[in-house]
């Protein structure tokens, strides 16, 4: 493959498919250089001093790390200025961040997940930033979070980092998923897969099974046909990967196929699941759809939900299309 920079893509893009205005290059752009910050904070562990707890909790009540933080704060410093964003909600924060009168207002609402899997820093494993963009509502003069409360389908872009042996951002815009590496000689953003596609079909899930004895009844069977293997509906065997850290077990699934599983259960009966709609279920469902899978909550799909919360957690079914599929159906059976 020829090796183009994010920036030659973009402008690629922009010509070919007139659906990536200036002001939405220059955002994600801007978000991509943060995440290479972000990748060198992470890589410095101990080293920079940025390990451990922050001795703080964030809105979801979650005991924030010390680069949940200095993520966050990468992310805000970063694209703060540019006159491309009207606001910013984080998981981190509870409120949105307008952006400061000293700065231009642009037409783009970022959302994101600064750090996500931030339990794996410690030990040294995998973790991502996940990021979505809307764009503003017409006529609108001072954002509120009413103003980010759309539906997935909504996403005019989405993505993540992911901060593994390699730094890559993976990213759609609506015409397919693209891939880059983080070269860090250059400090530049480097096209290395081209139209990322999930097949339809996998033989490998992800679940945390600690949680089997909590599952309500479609999960318990979908899970229980898949470790029955040869020997039982599914008639063959399946694999089982599961990282506690979405966007690393995503992209080993848009890569080479899988299904990842976050239900609810009876552990918490009033809520429907773990994970964020707006800054990880959303841009995850708008990235693996546009490689060709699917996402639902196990009724419909993912992208289709209309939010009334910012925070606002989904149960989340999201991977090969086959797969995916079998396991709504028997939530709808
Ligand atoms: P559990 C990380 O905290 C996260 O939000 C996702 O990245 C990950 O898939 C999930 O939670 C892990 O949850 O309950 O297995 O620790």
């Amino acid at each position: 493959m020829k090796r183009i920079s994010l920036t030659q893509h973009l402008v690629e893009e922009q010509r070919l498919h007139n659906t990536i205005p200036a002001e939405l290059r220059l955002l994600i752009e801007v978000v991509a250089r943060a995440c290479k910050t972000i990748s060198h904070a992470v890589g410095k562990g101990e080293l920079g001093d940025v390990m451990g707890s922050a001795g703080s909790e964030n809105v979801q009540g979650e005991v924030q790390k010390k680069l949940d933080v200095i993520s966050n704060e990468i992310l805000l410093l970063a694209n703060e200025w540019g006159g491309h964003l009207a606001a910013i909600a984080s998981e981190e924060m509870e409120a949105i961040y307008p952006i400061p009168n000293r700065y231009p207002m642009g037409e783009y609402l970022l959302l994101f997940d600064p750090l996500d899997g931030s339990s794996n820093i410690d030990v040294n494993v995998t973790i991502g930033t996940i990021f979505s963009v809307l764009k503003a509502p017409e006529g609108m003069k001072n954002p509120t979070e009413k103003d980010f409360l759309q539906p997935g389908s909504k996403q005019v872009a989405a993505g993540y980092a992911i901060y593994g042996p390699q730094t890559m951002l993976v990213f759609t815009t609506g015409n397919g998923v693209q891939g880059f590496t983080l070269d860090r000689e250059m400090g530049s953003w480097i096209m290395t897969e081209r139209d990322m596609h999930i097949p339809d079909d996998t033989s490998e899930f992800s679940i945390n099974a600690s949680n089997a004895r909590h599952w309500y009844p479609p999960v318990k069977r979908y899970v229980d046909e898949l470790l029955a293997g040869q020997t039982g509906p599914r008639g063959k065997d399946f694999n089982m990967r599961w990282i506690a850290s979405m966007v690393a077990d995503l992209h080993r699934i848009l890569t080479r196929g899988g299904i990842f599983m976050y239900p609810a259960d009876a552990r918490e009966p009033d809520k429907p699941g773990k994970l964020r709609l707006m800054y990880e279920a959303n841009p995850m469902a708008f990235v693996i759809e546009q490689a060709g899978g699917a996402a639902t909550d196990g009724k419909q799909r993912i992208m289709d939900i209309q939010p009334d919360k910012l925070h606002q957690r989904v149960a989340v079914f999201i991977g090969s299309k086959n797969e995916v599929e079998r396991v709504t159906q028997y939530h709808n059976t």
